[in-house]
């Protein structure tokens, strides 16, 4: 890459000059001092009375502190040079446990585990203390986090932008097998990694009127008159980059009732109505969502959305840039990455602030604001889209939604000269949809205001353009790219797999860290028979860590001696859990049923991760299921232990971080051309684990780099898939053609795993047999022929840990360090500021 190195497009730092603080004292007796001083004069208490959840805040604040230094000459610099910056703004980001990401980042592990241990502290025991921010649902958020990671250790001027929630994604416990939500009250026992700035909070405001009115320059213009506002207070959180002296910032915006709201109705002397009033404005960023697939339209989603664009782009204007920037060059100082629609509202609101508040032509606004932003798409199913109906964004935003209306007007003006007699195609590309309901489509109005759309994976892309978004790709050919996604090895090798982590740079060194391509040099060591020994015994060990993690943490007992199959990932009907499970179930039933001998079953941990929308009633009734026959396989004398079902509850980041390097075999099983992308199916392929699965999202590039011996595919292609879809699919046609289909749904229809009641898992048999919509039937052959594949391969335990390390070696390029260089060459054009 050669702007990584090119000094002509690197921004230079001229002589610092102001002195810095002196750094902290990055001994171990050092560390020790700091730790104590904020045990006694931060928590007040001293070490003898100390709780572990004391001790942890004590050590995350000490700690931050080192990076503090380092935070505040970033931001010092970032004003001195002004930069071009990446804005991520993103409803979601789902960071994960912070404390060792800190210390891997600030070089301080050592020195930590020392001091700690001189004092008699278990860092461990303390780790274990930090509940884990889950300020998002799954993929979308997740990747926000990796890619902010990146940015940072590849010093790329970044701020991330985005919610508050005080309450995460729920937390998942099961009751007799079935999903029962509990709030994630994750600020509860404090929250030592952010920074509150109340004195920076900014209005954001809501309802209200529109009207016409002269100006002193005598030119005709619109005022907005909200109805009522609230503040929105930031709070910040470090990013620091890995061993580079750079720490970023995350910016996430949390909301409360403004001085002039309350005290307006308190001195009406309505002292309940002020605080319902506060309570009213609190809700905002109340909690997190919990749909990461279907929108309910719901009004408070769409002030959650309007309410940290509107923060960020008046921070970022009014603070960020120097007093006095012309607006006009915008688009060299900064890029709006957009992550999916939520955050699409920033399009008009940017117009608004141009043309309403500094007074521009339309034309100029226009010309300013069409190339400030970026879309990156995570979806492909239709009803992920987002529309806002007219209605409810007309009394939330009335001036937002006359915008939208006029950029409307002038997109179909110029779609109606290049396509005069198609007004067909003009009225399918209109940003307002008619029916249903008179609604936004907040991906078109994207894809016409932002210089650059993505898809996450190469198949995506060419989905988005080929299908979703195929008249406006035709209309903006030079608007539509690809970035594959990628995750942080920092987090997801480095940190989470510390015994692969080791070997490798006992290997090859440890470059590989920042540069991931460099795990090639691991190719020629497949063959070594001695790095397979030591990589076989580093997964069989992970095995133990996680088999010990899940009997604490959820009486599940499995066996580290066994193939660990895993599936984690929200619960949706297009990724398919149910078709593990019929495997699962097909398997249990040959068994019982004398068609196959247990001791000719490979032993095997079946493990699922999964949180279904509190809302989507099949999802809950699938993990019913997942759990119901885990019980009765998991109970069963007749399979000898050789199958076990083992779901945890509450799938997170932290549980992915001991799960995933424990695993053999990762299942990416989802419909062709219905994943996005996955980033999951990475973070196991980085780890040693084979995949199972479809031609979908970037399972595609995976299966390219490693190579199709060390893959195991299976099921229709997309367009296999469209096909069938277009002649007609009817599921019941495999029930009735395939025995062991037929007798596995039959064993669940029997009511075999629910006490022989047959109407508890009745809704699911009826979907699959009369809709399945994600055709679950038709690749139940294809997957159970894999499986067997898989079985085979396992056996030949050297054949199977060369094309583990293989995988690994191979993997480089899904670093999400990779992903920030695409988005740098194809869309923000934003050189790194060398230190
Ligand atoms: C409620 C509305 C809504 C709709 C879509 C909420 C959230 C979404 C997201 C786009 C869902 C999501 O997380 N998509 C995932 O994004 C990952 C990162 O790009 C991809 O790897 C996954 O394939 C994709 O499902």
């Amino acid at each position: 890459m050669t702007w990584t190195r090119s000094p002509a497009t690197v921004a230079r730092v001229t002589e610092n000059p102001t002195p810095i603080a002196a750094t902290r004292e990055r001994t171990v007796d050092g560390f020790v001092r700091e730790f104590l001083r904020e045990l006694n004069f931060g928590q007040g208490v001293d070490l003898s009375r100390a709780s572990v959840n004391d001790q942890y805040l004590a050590m995350a604040r000490t700690v931050r502190h080192y990076l503090m230094v380092r935070w505040l000459e970033t931001l010092r610099r970032q004003g001195e040079l002004q930069a071009k910056s990446v804005a991520y703004l993103s409803a979601e980001f789902l960071l994960g446990r912070q404390l060792d990401n800190a210390l891997l980042a600030s070089g301080l592990e050592e020195i930590v585990e020392e001091g700690l241990s001189s004092l008699g502290i278990d860092l461990a025991t303390l780790r274990e203390a930090e509940v884990e921010p889950g300020l998002g649902n799954g993929g979308l958020g997740r990747l926000a986090a990796c890619f902010i990671d990146s940015l940072a250790t590849m010093n790329v001027p970044c701020i991330g932008y985005g919610i508050r929630y005080e309450y995460g994604i729920f937390q998942q416990t099961f009751v007799d097998g079935w999903q029962v939500e509990k709030p994630d009250d994750w600020l509860a026992l404090g929250s030592p990694w952010e920074f509150p700035h109340p004195e920076a909070a900014v209005r954001v405001s809501f309802g209200g009127t529109v009207e016409q009115y002269q100006a002193d320059d005598g030119v005709i213009r619109r005022r907005w008159t909200p109805g009522w506002s609230v503040l929105a207070v930031p709070y910040n959180y470090m990013v620091p980059g890995f061993e580079n002296g750079r720490v970023n910032t995350l910016r996430l915006w949390s909301a409360e009732a403004t001085h002039a709201f309350d005290l307006g109705i308190f001195n009406s002397g309505d002292y309940a109505e002020a605080v319902r009033a506060q309570t009213f404005a609190e809700n905002i960023t109340k909690v997190l969502y919990p749909e990461d697939s279907t929108p309910q339209g719901k009004e408070l989603r769409l002030q959650q959305q309007y309410f940290f664009v509107a923060a960020s782009l008046k921070n970022f204007i009014d603070e960020v840039l120097p007093d006095g920037y012309d607006l006009h060059n915008l688009p060299d100082r900064i890029n709006f990455q957009l992550n999916d629609t939520h955050p699409v509202i920033a399009i008009p609101e940017l117009m608004r602030i141009l043309v309403d508040e500094k007074g521009w032509d339309w034309d100029d606004a226009w010309s300013v604001t069409s190339k400030c932003f970026a879309y990156t798409c995570h979806t492909l199913l239709p009803e992920a889209l987002e529309v806002w109906p007219v209605d409810l964004l007309g009394r939330l935003l009335p001036r937002h939604l006359e915008i939208i209306y006029r950029i409307n007007d002038a997109f179909l003006a110029e779609l109606r000269e290049t396509y005069p007699d198609d007004e067909l195609r003009v009225r399918r590309m209109s940003i307002i949809a008619e029916y249903p309901v008179r609604a936004v489509r907040m991906a078109y109005l994207a894809t016409v205001a932002g210089t650059k759309v993505n898809g996450v994976a190469e198949l995506h892309s060419q989905l988005l353009r080929d299908k979703v978004l195929n008249d406006f790709s035709e209309y903006y050919p030079d608007k539509f790219t690809n970035v594959t996604n990628g995750v942080t090895p920092r987090r997801f090798v480095r940190l989470a797999n510390p015994g692969l982590s080791g070997l490798i740079t006992e290997a090859i060194g440890d470059g590989w860290i920042t540069d991931l391509d460099r795990l090639q040099g691991l190719e020629p060591l497949a063959d070594d028979s001695e790095f397979r020994r030591r990589f076989r015994e580093i997964k069989t060990a992970n095995k133990h860590r996680i088999a010990d993690v899940l009997v604490h943490r959820d009486g599940i007992v499995v066996n580290p001696d066994t193939m660990f199959d895993v599936m984690v990932k929200r619960l949706h009907e297009y990724k398919r859990q149910t078709l593990k499970l019929l495997h699962i179930v097909s398997l249990y039933e040959q068994v019982k049923s004398g068609k196959l001998d247990i001791a000719q079953v490979t032993p095997r941990t079946f493990a699922f991760g999964a949180k279904a929308a509190p809302g989507y009633l099949l999802a809950k009734q699938i993990i019913g299921l997942i759990n119901a026959v885990g019980r009765t396989i998991n109970d069963d004398p007749a399979l000898e232990g050789r199958l076990t079902v083992a779901f945890p509850a509450n799938y997170n980041v932290t549980l992915a971080e001991t799960l995933i390097p424990a695993a053999d075999l990762s299942e990416q099983i989802s419909l062709a051309g219905k994943e996005a992308s996955g980033t999951g199916n990475m973070k196991f392929t980085l780890n040693g684990a084979l995949t199972i699965g479809t031609d979908d999202g970037a399972n595609v590039e995976i299966r390219r780099l490693v190579g199709d011996d060390h893959f195991f595919l299976f099921g229709l292609t997309e367009p296999e898939v469209s096909d069938l879809v277009d002649r007609g699919y009817h599921p019941s046609a495999y029930y009735e053609t395939n025995a062991d289909l037929r007798h596995a749904l039959d064993l669940i229809a029997s009511g075999a795993f629910s006490r022989g009641d047959r109407t508890v898992f009745e809704p699911i048999v009826s979907n699959l047999l009369h809709e399945d919509r994600f055709l679950a039937l038709a690749d139940f052959q294809a997957y159970v022929d894999a499986q067997a594949r898989v079985d085979t391969f396992y056996a030949d335990t050297d054949q199977w840990t060369r094309s583990a390390v293989l995988n690994v070696a191979r993997a480089g390029f899904f670093s999400s360090d990779r992903s920030m260089r695409d988005y740098i060459e194809r869309i923000w054009h934003t050189p790194p500021v060398l230190p």
